[in-house]
C-alpha cells in the first residue's frame, strides 16, 4: 500500500509512552512498600538490581513535566501491588494509595491520560510464599486488590491493563525474575498458574465494568505474528502450534473465555492441563475485554520440530524464540536485521500483528510497549543522538498507520519506554527511553534526566498527529 494514501491517525489518538513500577520507581522499602517477587530476585551478573531504578518515585513531578513538554496525550504506568497491600492482601496503605493519587492528578493537571497496568510481574512475596499463583487464594487477592484501585482511583483512571505479558511470565518466567525457583516441574505448574490468573483477570473485568461503568479494561499480553521458515506444510502447522500456544491461548480466554483448541491438546500431549473447578468456565466467560492492549518488539520464526532434544534451544530471553520438542523450532528470520541485543526489527510484522489481533477479535487496539533498546552513549554537552531509535519507531508509526487504514481501531500507541529505566535483566545499559537518566549500572551518579534526540522527533509526531514522522 502506498502511504501517502493511507487514512491519518483519528482525532483523539492516544500518542503515550511507557514504564513500570518496578523498573522505574525505585524506593523500593519506603513508605510502607513490601517486598515483590522482584525484589528478592537474583540479577544477572554485572546488572543493577530495582532498588533505586530511575528514582521516579521521588521525581514524578519532574518526570511528568518533560512527559508533558514532550507532549504525550497517554501515559502508560504500572501500580506497585506491594505498595497498596504490603503483604499481598490484608492492611492497605494508606502511603501507597496517597503516592498513587498524587501522581494520577500530576498527571491530569498535564492533561495525560493516565494507563493503569495493575500488575506488571511484581507479585507480592507474601503471596509467592503461600504459593503465589499456584494458590487459589491468589486470585481472591489479586480482585481485592482490583477493588481496592477500582475504587481509589476509579474516578479518574479510565484505561486499566488486567496482567501485564502473562504470557511472558508463563514462558519466560526464568528470564524475566517471576518463576518460583522453588517449583520442580514447571511447565504443569505453570499452566496451572496460568489458569488462575485467567480467572482472576475475568473477575477484574467483571467487577471494573460493576465500579466503574464509564472505564475500559483489557488484557495486556505480548502478541506477535508467528511466521513458518517456509512453505512447507510442517513449518506452517509448527507456526499455527507456536501462535495458539504463544498468542490465541491467552487472547481466546480473555475474549472468548473458552481455551484455544490447539492449546488445549498442545497441554494434554505435554501432561499440562490445568485442573478446572466447577464454576471456573463461567467464570472465565463472565469477563468481557472493552479493548486489547498487547506489546510488541518483533516478530517469532519457526519451523517444524526435529523431534529431538536439541529443540530446547532456550536462550532465557523472552523475544527470542526458543523451541519444544514435537511442537516447533525457532530460527532466525534472514530477511530480519537484529537490535544490539539480538531482537529481531519488524515493522511490516508489527503491521500483521495488528491486522491479525483485528481480525480475531474484533475489538479496539491499544499498543502498550514497542521499542527499541541500545547501549545509548551520553555525548558532551548533555545530548543523545539516538537516531537508530528515531528509525526504529518511525518505521513502526507508519506500519500502524497502514493497519489503521487497513481497518484496524487502534486507539493509541505507547512506546517503550517514557523514560530510561531497568531491564528486566540486562540492567539499566540496556536503554529505551526518550529521556535519559544520568546513571550506570552501579554508580547511581546523579540521576539527572536529558532530553535525547528522540524526545524532540517524538514531540514532533505527537503535535502533527503522526503525519510528521
Ligand atoms: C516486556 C516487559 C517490560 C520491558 C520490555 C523490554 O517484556 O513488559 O517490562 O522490560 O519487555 O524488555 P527488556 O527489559 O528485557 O529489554
Amino acid at each position: 500500500m502506498d502511504y501517502s494514501k493511507s487514512k491519518p491517525f483519528p482525532k483523539d489518538f492516544l500518542w503515550g509512552a511507557s514504564t513500570s513500577a518496578y523498573q522505574v520507581e525505585g524506593a523500593w522499602d519506603e513508605d510502607g512498600k513490601g517486598l515483590s517477587v522482584i525484589d528478592m530476585g537474583k540479577h544477572p551478573e554485572g546488572t543493577s538490581d530495582f532498588k533505586v531504578a530511575s528514582d521516579h518515585y521521588h521525581r514524578y513531578k519532574e518526570d511528568i513535566a518533560l512527559f508533558a513538554e514532550m507532549g504525550l496525550k497517554a501515559y502508560r504506568f504500572s501500580i506497585a501491588w506491594t505498595r497498596i497491600y504490603p503483604k499481598g492482601t490484608g492492611e492497605i496503605n494508606e502511603k501507597g494509595i496517597a503516592f498513587y493519587n498524587d501522581l494520577i492528578n500530576e498527571l491530569l493537571s498535564h492533561n495525560i491520560e493516565p494507563i493503569v497496568t495493575m500488575y506488571h510481574f511484581d507479585l507480592p512475596y507474601a503471596l509467592q510464599e503461600k504459593g503465589g499463583w499456584s494458590n487459589r487464594e491468589t486470585i481472591d487477592a489479586y480482585v481485592n486488590y482490583a477493588k481496592t484501585l477500582f475504587k481509589y482511583f476509579g474516578d479518574r483512571v479510565k484505561y486499566w491493563l488486567t496482567i501485564n505479558e502473562q504470557n511472558m511470565m508463563i514462558l519466560h518466567g526464568a528470564a524475566i525474575g517471576t518463576l518460583d525457583p522453588k517449583i520442580e516441574n514447571p511447565q504443569k505448574e505453570l499452566y496451572q498458574q496460568n489458569h488462575h490468573m485467567l480467572l482472576a483477570q475475568a473477575k477484574a473485568m467483571k467487577l471494573c465494568h460493576e465500579m466503574c461503568p464509564n472505564a475500559k479494561i483489557g488484557p495486556a499480553p505480548n502478541i506477535i505474528s508467528i511466521y513458518p521458515a517456509s512453505s512447507k506444510p510442517e513449518d506452517i502447522i509448527a507456526a499455527s502450534n507456536f501462535s495458539s500456544i504463544r498468542n490465541w491461548l491467552y487472547l481466546d480466554a480473555a475474549v472468548f473465555g473458552r481455551y484455544n483448541s490447539i492449546a488445549w491438546s498442545y497441554m494434554e500431549e505435554k501432561g499440562y492441563t490445568p485442573i478446572i473447578q466447577e464454576g471456573d468456565m463461567e467464570i472465565l466467560k463472565s469477563g468481557k475485554p472493552d479493548f486489547i492492549a498487547f506489546n510488541y518488539y518483533s516478530t517469532s520464526t519457526v519451523a517444524e520440530s526435529k523431534n529431538d532434544p536439541s529443540d530446547k534451544n532456550s536462550t532465557g530471553d523472552q523475544q527470542i524464540a526458543i523451541g519444544e520438542e514435537g511442537v516447533y523450532r525457532g530460527v532466525s528470520n534472514p530477511y530480519l536485521e537484529k537490535t544490539q541485543f539480538g531482537w529481531e526489527i519488524d515493522p511490516v510484522g508489527f503491521r500483521s500483528t495488528l491486522r491479525e489481533i483485528n481480525e480475531r477479535y474484533n475489538l479496539p487496539l491499544l499498543v502498550t510497549e514497542n521499542g527499541l533498546g541500545a547501549y545509548d552513549k551520553l555525548e558532551e554537552g548533555d545530548v543523545v543522538n539516538d537516531d537508530y531509535r528515531i528509525d526504529f519507531l518511525k518505521k513502526h508509526i507508519e506500519q500502524a498507520r497502514l493497519a489503521i487504514t487497513d481497518g484496524v481501531n487502534l486507539i493509541g500507541y505507547c512506546p517503550w519506554s517514557a523514560i530510561d529505566l531497568v531491564s528486566t535483566h540486562q540492567g539499566i545499559s540496556k536503554r529505551y527511553g526518550f529521556i535519559y537518566v544520568n546513571r550506570d549500572e552501579f554508580d547511581l551518579k546523579d540521576l539527572r534526566r536529558i532530553k535525547k534526540k528522540s524526545f524532540y522527533w517524538y514531540k514532533d509526531v505527537i503535535e502533527s498527529n503522526g503525519e510528521k514522522t
